[in-house]
């Protein structure tokens, strides 16, 4: 039995880690000392009492002498030097994705003026993404190359299930659940359509108004579309309508901003020579449909066209970012790519 062969492999110990593993060679159940004890039964009897002292005296030097190293290293450890002058490690932060503060963002305007923020399901019926809205069933829009359709059975009244394309599913809704005007509603959600090119992407947001009330016109409607472009894309953006056509708005339009780069003009003028708006070509940027709230859609949502009248409007949050910050492509938001993300 060599004691200081072991007593000095302990001293030399260099870490923590090296003493614990030469505490289990040692100490440990299949360790050395157990090793020894086990071989008693070979000692001739007149001797075992000698060895087993041996062993003890062993066993004991050995535990004290890893116990004196243990607190050694721990104190070299806490020597350590530690300068706390030095700059601290900066983690990266994460921020809001870009849609959640245009979300918040377009809350808080409609808001200010009296509309009630809701969100309605991104999976409805039939009935509520086009039945409800005057959309017969052969309209094209219903169609499953421009709608996706949940593969379940379909409601006996509410038709197929799908993945709403637009936030106008709330109208129906909204006007149920106040019952009657007057309604002021925001409505903000996920939108589906089968689409992937710079200005389109699968899954989209949109923003929906509802005003009905008595004796509302497209004078408020203008005002509401002007006080919005104001605070939304800056001080002195002007809204146009133009006329166009969907089945839930009669008389119906799509509304341009004035473009903020060139003030509306459609030029800009670069070193001496003017030259067409790159972010706008025209002076004009399209922000989505509006109109005055077809007689029929107020019907079926159980209010009387004689007594009442409204607008609604549905633009698309990620082209609003899009124009607000002259980016030209929304795939990236999604795309998951930090180096996008972190700019805003
Ligand atoms: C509609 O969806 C109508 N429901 C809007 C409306 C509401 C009109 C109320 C009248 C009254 P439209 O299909 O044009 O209309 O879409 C509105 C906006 O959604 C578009 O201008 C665009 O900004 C956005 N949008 C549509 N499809 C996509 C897509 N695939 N990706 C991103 N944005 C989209």
């Amino acid at each position: 039995m060599d004691d200081n062969k072991y007593i000095e492999e302990i001293n030399s110990a260099k870490s923590q880690e090296q003493l614990s593993e030469l505490e289990i060679k040692l100490l440990g159940r299949n360790g050395i000392i157990n090793d020894l004890l086990s071989k008693i039964k070979d000692i001739p009897n007149d001797e075992k009492r000698e060895y087993g002292q041996k062993i003890n005296m062993l066993k004991t030097s050995i535990d004290q002498s890893i116990k004196v190293k243990k607190i050694e290293l721990s104190k070299q450890k806490s020597s350590v030097f530690f300068d706390k002058t030095l700059p601290g490690k900066a983690y990266p932060k994460g921020s809001i994705h870009i849609v959640s503060y245009a979300v918040e963002e377009i809350s808080k305007i409609f808001e200010k003026i009296g509309f009630i923020r809701v969100s309605y399901p991104e999976v409805d019926w039939e009935y509520g993404a086009f039945e409800s809205l005057n959309m017969p069933s052969n309209h094209p829009a219903r169609d499953d190359v421009e709608t996706s359709f949940i593969d379940v059975p379909a409601h006996l009244k509410l038709g197929k299930m799908v993945l709403t394309p637009h936030t106008s599913n709330g109208q129906n809704r909204e006007m149920k659940r106040v019952g009657k005007p007057p309604i002021r509603m925001i409505n903000i959600s996920k939108c589906y359509r089968p689409n992937w090119d710079p200005t389109h992407t699968p899954m989209f947001h949109q923003f929906e108004g509802l005003c009905v009330d008595s004796d509302i016109n497209i004078i408020n409607l203008r005002g509401t579309l002007d006080y919005f472009a104001e605070i939304y894309f800056g001080k002195g953006t002007k809204t146009r309508l133009r006329p166009h056509h969907f089945q839930f708005t009669e008389p119906s339009f799509e509304v341009d901003i004035s473009c903020n780069a060139c003030k509306g003009v459609g030029t800009i003028h670069e070193l001496s020579v003017q030259k067409k708006c790159r972010v706008c070509k025209s002076g004009w940027l399209e922000l989505g449909g509006t109109g005055m709230v077809h007689p029929n859609v107020l019907k079926e949502g159980g209010i009387d066209p004689s007594a009442s009248s409204g607008w609604a409007f549905g633009f698309g949050i990620e082209r609003v970012i899009m124009m607000k910050y002259g980016l030209d492509d929304i795939r990236n938001y999604y795309s998951g790519d930090i180096r996008f993300l972190e700019q805003f």
